[in-house]
């Protein structure tokens, strides 16, 4: 009888240990929550690159910004040269623009970018009458150029979106100029300072070794 016994509470042990091993595979198998692929793949009807297409030709490879302690520095020829935090910088009017980014290296990405306007940062500062010129400086000490006329008349965008989500570190996080109908080399990453200057002859890192300070995309 005590024999028995035994192999009841045996059996009941087994089958209980069993039940809660099942219990605990049955409660750690949900299928994972699929997140929604968050990086915008149409526009206006039809494909965008994925931003895996803008490759890294950046002259030190991709730069790491502290976006704490990040300034962008608007300054040179105006009444009031100020520092803005990436949040004051974000703060103006966003605007979204579908604009192909293309390399001289022979690779093109048709990207939708989310920014500011240039000349409302412009109004900010209050740019002077001799201003001509738009320096543009980087982090990893790249430098690039446009007219400021150019910038204005193009509507041109600082932008810190891509496809959707915020700009990857290796597309420029904080922000990356999107020169419009202008080569690669004008499309200025990392950038924190911008420089308004009546210097028309300042050439970049890749116009002063030889590139087109013009840059336009020949179609
Ligand atoms: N700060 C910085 N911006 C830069 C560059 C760079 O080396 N440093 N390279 C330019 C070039 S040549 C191109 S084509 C575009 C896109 O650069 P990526 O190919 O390095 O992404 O960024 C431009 N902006
Ligand atoms: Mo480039």
């Amino acid at each position: 009888m005590k024999k028995q016994i035994k192999v009841v509470l045996l059996v009941f042990t087994v089958l209980t240990i069993l039940l809660m091993a099942c219990g605990a595979c049955v409660n750690n198998s949900p299928s994972p929550s699929q997140l929604p692929y968050v990086e915008i793949q149409q526009y206006n009807g039809h494909d965008l690159s994925p931003i895996s297409d803008v490759q890294d030709v950046s002259i030190k490879g991709p730069q790491i910004v502290d976006i704490s302690t990040y300034k962008l520095t608007v300054n040179g020829l105006v009444d009031t040269p100020t520092d803005f935090t990436y949040d004051e910088v974000l703060a103006n009017t966003s605007y979204t623009k579908e604009v192909v980014l293309n390399c001289v290296e022979g690779w093109s990405a048709d990207i939708l970018w989310q920014g500011v306007l240039l000349s409302d940062l412009f109004d900010k500062v209050k740019v002077q009458p001799e201003a001509n010129t738009v320096i543009f400086y980087a982090v990893d000490g790249y430098t690039t150029s446009l007219p400021l006329q150019t910038i204005i008349d193009k509507k041109m965008i600082l932008a810190y979106k891509e496809n959707g989500v915020v700009l990857i570190q290796k597309d420029g996080y904080p922000f990356i100029l999107v020169a419009e109908d202008k080569l690669g080399y004008k499309w200025c990453k990392w950038i924190n300072r911008i420089e308004l200057s009546s210097d028309s002859s300042y050439r970049g890192y890749w116009e002063s070794n030889g590139y087109s300070n013009d840059a336009d995309v020949s179609n």
